[in-house]
C-alpha cells in the first residue's frame, strides 16, 4: 500500500488540519474492532484526519485505531494524527461541555481533541437519547454561554482548536459579538448540488475555515442523496478526465477553498478519494459545476417546531433554506 500525503491549511488558531478528513458516521456501523481495523487501513493509506462526534458512536474505535497505529509504527506520535469530535445537542448547556468533552477524551483515550465543534446551533432537553426526540425536546439555545465554555475547552488544552457546525451567517454573526476566541472551522452540508457561496464568503472574510461534510451527497447512506454521485454533469467530466464522479466532486471543492470530510471504509475507495491533489479543473468544467441546480438534502426539519426556538427552516438555517 502506497501512502499518500495530503497537504495541510492553517486554522486560524495555528493549528495544521488536513485538507481532507474521514468522515466516521455510518448507518449501520461495523463492530467496533473491525471499524478500528478500517481505521488502521485508512492511517495506512494516508488519512491523517478522523471526524468523529459524540453522538456517531465511532469516537472508541478511532482511539483504538491511533493506538494501534502507534504500536505499528504507521505514525509515531499522537500529534500525526488531527482529530475532531463534536458536542452532542443534549450538552449544549455551559456547565455540560467540560464533561462532554471529558467522556469524548476518554472514550478516544486521548488527552487533547486537535478540533472541538458544537455540532448544531441547538439545544435538546437532557436525558433525550439519540434521535428519538420530539420538537417539545428542543429549548432555545445560548450562544454565548456555551461558546464560553468552549473556550475553557480551548484554554484547558484539552481542544487545540475549537469551532462549529451546521451554523449560518446569523448564528456566526451573534457567536462572534462575544467571542474571544474566533471559530476555526464551520463545518457544513456542502456539495456540488448545494454550493454554500454566502455562507463560504461570509466565513472567508472572518477566517473561519469551512469543512464540506457529505460532499459526495452522502451516497447510499439513508440521509444521502444520487445528486452528486448520478450528475449527468460530472459523469460527462469526469469520462472526459478518466477520474471517477467522487473525484470530481471532491476536486471541485477543494478548488473553491473548503476543506473536505468524506467518508469510505473501503480502501479502493479511501485511495482513491485523496488522489485529487496533482491535476486541475478546467475554468470551463468548473463553471459546468457551478450551474447545476441547488438544493439542500439534510434540512433537519425535526429541530423545527411551532412552539420551539425554530419555528421555520429559515429560522434554523438563517434564511438560506
Ligand atoms: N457536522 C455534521 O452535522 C455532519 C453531518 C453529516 C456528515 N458529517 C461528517 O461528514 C462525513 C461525510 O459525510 P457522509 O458520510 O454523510 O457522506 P459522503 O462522504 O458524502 O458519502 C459517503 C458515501 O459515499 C460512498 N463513497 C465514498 N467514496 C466513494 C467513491 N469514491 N465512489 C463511490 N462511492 C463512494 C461511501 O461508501 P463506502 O464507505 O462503501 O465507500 C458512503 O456510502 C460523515 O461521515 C461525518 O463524519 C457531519
Ligand atoms: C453579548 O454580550 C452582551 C453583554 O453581556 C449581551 O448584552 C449580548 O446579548 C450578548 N450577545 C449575544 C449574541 O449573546
Ligand atoms: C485512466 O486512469 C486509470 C486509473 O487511474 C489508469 O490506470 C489508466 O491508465 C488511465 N487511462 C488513460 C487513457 O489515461
Ligand atoms: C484553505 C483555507 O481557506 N485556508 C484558510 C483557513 O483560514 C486561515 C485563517 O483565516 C487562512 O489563513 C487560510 O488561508
Ligand atoms: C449532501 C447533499 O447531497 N446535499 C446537496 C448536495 O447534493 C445532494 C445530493 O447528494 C443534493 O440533493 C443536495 O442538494
Amino acid at each position: 500500500m502506497e501512502t499518500k500525503r495530503v497537504p495541510e491549511l492553517v486554522l486560524n488558531s495555528g493549528g495544521k488540519m488536513p485538507i481532507i478528513g474521514l468522515g466516521t458516521a455510518t448507518h449501520p456501523l461495523p463492530p467496533p474492532e473491525e471499524l478500528a481495523s478500517i481505521l488502521v487501513d485508512a492511517i495506512h493509506i494516508g488519512y491523517r484526519h478522523f471526524d468523529t462526534a459524540a453522538i456517531y458512536g465511532t469516537e472508541q474505535p478511532l482511539g483504538q485505531a491511533v493506538s494501534q497505529a502507534l504500536n505499528l509504527g504507521l505514525i509515531k506520535n499522537r500529534d500525526e494524527v488531527f482529530i475532531t469530535s463534536k458536542l452532542w445537542n443534549t450538552d449544549a448547556h455551559h456547565d455540560l461541555i467540560l464533561p462532554a468533552l471529558k467522556t469524548t477524551l476518554q472514550k478516544l483515550k486521548l488527552e487533547y481533541v486537535d478540533l472541538y465543534l458544537i455540532h448544531w446551533p441547538v439545544r435538546l432537553k437532557q436525558g433525550v437519547e439519540g434521535f428519538k426526540f420530539t420538537g417539545e425536546d428542543v429549548v432555545p439555545f445560548d450562544i454565548k454561554g456555551t461558546w464560553e465554555a468552549m473556550e475553557d475547552c480551548y484554554r484547558l488544552g484539552l481542544a487545540k482548536s475549537i469551532g462549529v457546525s451546521n451554523f449560518g451567517i446569523k448564528k456566526l454573526t451573534l457567536l462572534l459579538e462575544n467571542a474571544t476566541i474566533p471559530p476555526a472551522v464551520n463545518q457544513v452540508e456542502m456539495n456540488t448540488s448545494w454550493h454554500q457561496g454566502k455562507l463560504r464568503e461570509f466565513c472567508k472574510e472572518k477566517g473561519i475555515n469551512v469543512s464540506a461534510w457529505s460532499p459526495l451527497g452522502a451516497y447510499q447512506v439513508f440521509w444521502g442523496s444520487p445528486a452528486v454521485m448520478e450528475n449527468p454533469i460530472l459523469h460527462e467530466i469526469a469520462e472526459a478526465r478518466n477520474k471517477s464522479v467522487a473525484q470530481i466532486a471532491l476536486r471541485w471543492i477543494y478548488e473553491q477553498g473548503a476543506s473536505i470530510i468524506v467518508k469510505s471504509f473501503n480502501k479502493e475507495r479511501m485511495t482513491q478519494n485523496l488522489d485529487i491533489f496533482d491535476w486541475e479543473l478546467s475554468k470551463e468544467e468548473s463553471d459546468k459545476i457551478s450551474k447545476i441546480p441547488q438544493q439542500r438534502l439534510y434540512k433537519a426539519e425535526f429541530y423545527v417546531s411551532e412552539n420551539g426556538p425554530y419555528k421555520s427552516l429559515e429560522e434554523l438555517w438563517d434564511g438560506d433554506p
